[in-house]
């Protein structure tokens, strides 16, 4: 990796990622890319404002800094990619093509993050396998599906070195998730320091995998540098760090803010999402084939996550 471009780079993934490429590989040497304007943490390196859905632009950006590694995160998320389907596909799928397309022409690496999402009702919820049946009932993990298998397809027809990760619902304290059903663990935090009370929009026994943005963050860099000759899989590989349920969490923020609560008031429609998804995934291919491992656990997530909220706020 010597050039680099990370799209979607305001999001909640991409503004921590960037900062962590640009301390490794050094600012000018990666630019970041989003739909929305830059965040402040961002402006000091190079910025592009960018809809992936515009191939043109897309192109001559890869094309004038000799991009060699691609991240490419922009995306709609779970929940309002069932508030707005036809725009998800179209920024899920067409945007996913779109850098394909220009990897391929440039032969850029190219990192594509899949989910948990890509899984369904009658996937093992338990222990989820690597390899198993793959039947979402969201457009969101409709539209990962498709890009992990678009991505295997580039790679096998055009030797496009396409690898990437599924992930679970990632926690973090700098930028906001964008309106995914695994939010409600980062919200929960901003309540429990602003008003010791959560509001949680998921059942309390809805257990779910999770993973702490530092461990994230790493996952995606060591994928990349990887030995490719170790990956069989190469895409989708499952990724996890803890697995708990909204009660759990509680009980764990509880521990340091005793007078924290909670109550539940569900959201059919997240809570349907959220039901239809694993409860934690085995990701032995990971560790097999590249090495992973993840660092956090829940009460090492949750002290970290507090120390760097209220050092914030
Ligand atoms: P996010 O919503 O926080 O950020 C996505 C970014 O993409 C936003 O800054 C948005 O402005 C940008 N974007 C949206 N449409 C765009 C377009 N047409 N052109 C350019 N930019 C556009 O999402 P995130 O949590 O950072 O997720 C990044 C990727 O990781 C997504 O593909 C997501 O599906 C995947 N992922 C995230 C999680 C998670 O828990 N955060 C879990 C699994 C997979
Ligand atoms: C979401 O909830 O949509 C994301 C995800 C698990 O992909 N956080």
């Amino acid at each position: 990796m010597k050039k680099i471009l990370v799209t979607g780079a305001a999001g909640q993934i991409g503004s921590e990622l960037t900062i962590t490429l640009r301390d490794k590989y050094g600012a000018e040497n990666v630019w970041a890319a989003d739909r929305k304007p830059a965040l402040t943490e961002l402006q000091p390196g190079p910025f592009y404002s960018l809809d992936v859905r515009d191939v043109s632009t897309f192109n001559q950006i890869v094309e004038a800094n000799h991009i060699d590694t691609i991240f490419h995160l922009a995306a709609l998320l779970s929940t309002v990619a069932e508030q707005k389907p036809q725009q998800a596909w179209d920024v899920n799928m067409n945007g996913l093509i779109n850098v394909l397309k220009i990897s391929r022409i440039h032969q850029c690496a190219l990192f594509f993050p899949s989910s948990i999402a890509a899984f369904g009702m009658e996937t093992p919820p338990m222990d989820t396998p690597q390899d198993t049946i793959q039947r979402p009932t969201t457009l969101y993990g409709i539209s990962k599906v498709s890009g992990e298998l678009l991505c295997d397809y580039y790679h096998h027809r055009f030797g496009v070195d396409a690898r990437g990760l599924r992930y679970p619902g990632l926690i973090s304290s700098k930028t906001p998730p964008g309106g995914g059903t695994t939010d409600y663990a980062v919200d929960i935090f901003y309540a429990a320091i602003k008003s010791q009370h959560y509001d949680c929009f998921l059942r309390a026994d809805t257990q779910l995998d999770m993973m702490y943005m530092p461990d994230a963050i790493d996952a995606a860099i060591n994928l990349m540098t990887a030995d490719s000759r170790q990956l069989k899989h190469r895409n989708a590989f499952n990724i996890t760090a803890m697995s708990f349920n909204p009660q759990q969490l509680a009980a764990e923020i509880q521990k340091h803010i005793p007078e924290f609560t909670i109550a539940y008031h569900v959201d059919p429609l997240r809570q349907a999402i959220a039901d239809s998804w694993p409860r934690h995934m085995n990701d032995s291919a990971a560790k097999v084939e590249w090495g992973w491992q993840a660092q956090f656990d829940l009460p090492a997530m949750v002290e970290d996550m507090l120390k760097n909220m209220r050092s914030t706020q």
